[in-house]
């Protein structure tokens, strides 16, 4: 198992909506994250600068790298774009984090 974690940004005014949308999350969007070896998924806000702290856990066979790929994931960015600061073709901006303390 290894632990991966990223930051990504929320546009202003959309904490709501964003939130209200990963509430409803597609059943075929979970399995896919599922399918790619993803579990244990959080994402925290910081509600002062509207980072993103994403933390998933990856099983050893995982393929989170074939993700980006799947027509579902696409459809997933395509639909959160308006939210959310993203890089050409929709995918979100993210910044990798380093783990710096663990505690089990
Ligand atoms: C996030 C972002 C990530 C995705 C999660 C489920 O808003 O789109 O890429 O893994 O949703």
């Amino acid at each position: 198992m290894t632990t991966r974690a990223f930051r990504m940004k929320l546009k202003p005014g959309t904490v709501d909506e964003y939130k209200r949308r990963h509430d409803e999350l597609w059943p075929d969007l979970a399995r896919a994250l599922s399918e790619a070896g993803i579990y244990d998924y959080s994402i925290f806000l910081d509600e002062e600068t509207l980072h993103l702290f994403a933390v998933l856990k990856l099983w050893p066979d995982h393929k989170i790298e074939a993700l980006p790929a799947k027509p579902v994931m696409q459809r997933w960015w395509d639909h959160m774009a308006d939210l959310m600061e993203v890089e050409p073709g929709n995918r979100p901006r993210e910044w990798p984090l380093q783990p710096m303390f663990y505690f089990a």
